[in-house]
C-alpha cells in the first residue's frame, strides 16, 4: 500500500516541490486547494492527472484553513499517514495590512489542522512549516534554542503555530515536527517576494519592457536557500524515530542589495541605473538579519544545502529570462520555468 500524505498549501511554492518529491517516492498525495476566482493550481498542473484515471495519485480537495469542519472531514476521509501544514498567508509585509486574517489562517489554521488530526485518532505524523521570522530581532546565528522575538503579525502567528505543534506533541503524544525554515527561493517563488520580484524585473529590463525596479529596504540580511532542497528536509523530519524541531538554513547571509547586484550583474547590467527606493515597501518593523545554524538538521537528518547564493540567483534570473521568451513566443509555459 502506498503511503498517504495530505498537504495544505499544495498550490504554493513549497507545496509543489513537496508533491513532486512525495509522488516520486510512491506516495498518494492529497492537497487542499482554496476556492479562487482565477486558477490557482499553476504550480502543480504538470503533476495533475484526472482523478478518475487508474494511475492517479494526486488528488485536490476544496477546503480552507479557516474552515475546521472541512479540515476534519478531509482528514477523517483521507486518513493520511503524514500531514504537511504548509498553508499560510505567508507575506510578511501584507500581514501588517491583514493582521487578523493572518492570525486566523497562519496561526489558528495550524491549531485547526492539529485538532482535526487528533480527533481523527489515526496516528498520523504532522509537519509544521515554521519560520525564521519567529527570531525577528534576535541577532544571528539563530538555532533551535535561540529566543523568539517576532516583528510582524505573520511572525506572531507563526510563533503561535510553532508552540501549538510542540504542545500537541507534549500533551497528546502526537508526532509533530517543526521545521524552522529560513528563506528559500526558486523560479516558482511568488512574484511579490523580493528575490523573484528582482529576477523577474532583471529579465524584463534586459528585454526592454521595464524601466525601473521599485524596492524597499536594501540593507536586511537573509539566508537564502533553494526550495527543492528544503522540502527534502520536511520529509526527513517526519521519518525519524522521535519527533523534533529543526532549523533549515544555509548558514550564509547576504543583503538584499547583494542579491540585486548579483542578479543585474548576471545579465551585464549595473543595478544602480534601474533601482529606485520606494518607501511603500518599507515595513513598520523590519527584521534586520537572519542567518541560520542548521547543525542539528545536518547531524540528525543528514540534510545539507547544496545550492549556494550565486547559483541560486543565476538559476532564478535564467528561469525568468526563459519564461519571458516563452511568453513572447506564445509557447505553452511550463510551471518550473
Ligand atoms: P506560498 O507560496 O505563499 O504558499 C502558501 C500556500 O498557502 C498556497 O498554497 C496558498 O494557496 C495557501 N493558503 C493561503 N491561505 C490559505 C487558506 N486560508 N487556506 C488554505 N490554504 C491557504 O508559501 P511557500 O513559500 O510555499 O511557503 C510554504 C510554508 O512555509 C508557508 O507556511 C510559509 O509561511 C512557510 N515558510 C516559507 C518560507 C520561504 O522562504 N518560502 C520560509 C519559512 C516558512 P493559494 O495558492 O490559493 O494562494
Ligand atoms: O522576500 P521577502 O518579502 O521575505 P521575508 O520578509 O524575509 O519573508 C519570507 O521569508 C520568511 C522566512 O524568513 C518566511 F517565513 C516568509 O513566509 C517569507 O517567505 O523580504 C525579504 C527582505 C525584507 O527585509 C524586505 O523588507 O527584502 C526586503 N525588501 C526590500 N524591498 C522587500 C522589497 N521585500 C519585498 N517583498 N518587496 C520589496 O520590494
Amino acid at each position: 500500500m502506498s503511503r498517504v500524505a495530505l498537504i495544505s498549501g499544495i498550490t504554493g511554492q513549497d507545496g509543489s516541490y513537496l508533491s513532486e518529491l512525495l509522488l516520486n517516492k510512491g506516495y498518494t498525495v492529497h492537497g487542499l486547494k482554496r476556492r479562487s476566482s482565477t486558477f490557482n493550481t499553476e504550480r502543480i498542473d504538470q503533476l495533475d492527472v484526472h482523478p478518475r484515471q487508474e494511475d492517479a495519485r494526486l488528488f485536490l480537495h476544496y477546503s480552507d484553513l479557516s474552515d475546521p469542519a472541512s479540515l476534519s472531514s478531509l482528514i477523517r476521509d483521507i486518513r493520511p499517514d503524514e500531514i504537511y501544514n504548509l498553508g499560510a498567508q505567508s507575506h510578511v509585509r501584507v500581514s501588517f495590512d491583514v493582521p487578523g486574517y493572518t492570525a486566523d489562517v497562519t496561526g489558528l489554521g495550524a491549531l485547526r489542522m492539529l485538532e482535526a488530526a487528533r480527533a481523527a485518532d489515526i496516528g498520523c505524523r504532522f509537519y509544521q512549516a515554521s519560520s525564521s521570522e519567529m527570531f525577528g530581532s534576535t541577532p544571528p546565528p539563530q538555532r533551535e534554542d535561540t529566543p523568539f522575538h517576532p516583528r510582524s503579525p505573520y511572525a506572531c502567528a507563526k510563533v503561535y503555530a510553532y508552540w501549538t505543534a510542540v504542545n500537541y506533541r507534549e500533551s497528546w503524544g502526537m508526532y509533530c515536527a517543526n521545521g524552522i525554515l529560513f528563506n528559500h527561493e526558486s523560479p516558482r517563488r511568488g512574484e511579490n517576494f523580493v528575490t523573484r520580484k528582482v529576477t523577474r524585473a532583471v529579465a524584463r529590463i534586459e528585454a526592454g519592457i521595464q524601466d525601473k525596479l521599485y524596492l524597499g529596504n536594501l540593507d536586511p540580511v537573509r539566508d537564502w536557500g533553494y526550495a527543492p532542497e528544503y522540502v527534502e528536509a520536511m520529509w526527513l523530519s517526519l521519518q525519524q524515530e522521535q519527533a523534533d524541531d529543526y532549523v533549515v538554513a544555509t548558514g550564509e547571509g547576504h543583503t538584499v542589495q547583494e542579491f540585486v547586484e548579483t542578479a543585474f550583474a548576471h545579465v551585464g547590467l549595473d543595478w544602480r541605473q534601474y533601482v529606485v527606493t520606494d518607501p511603500v515597501y518599507f515595513r513598520p518593523a523590519e527584521v534586520d538579519a537572519l542567518i541560520g545554524d542548521s547543525g542539528k538538521a545536518r547531524r540528525a537528518l543528514g540534510w545539507a544545502p547544496k545550492t549556494h547564493f550565486a547559483d541560486l540567483v543565476r538559476v532564478m534570473v535564467d528561469a525568468d529570462r526563459q519564461l519571458l521568451e516563452d511568453e513572447r513566443m506564445g509557447r505553452l509555459v511550463r510551471v518550473d520555468r
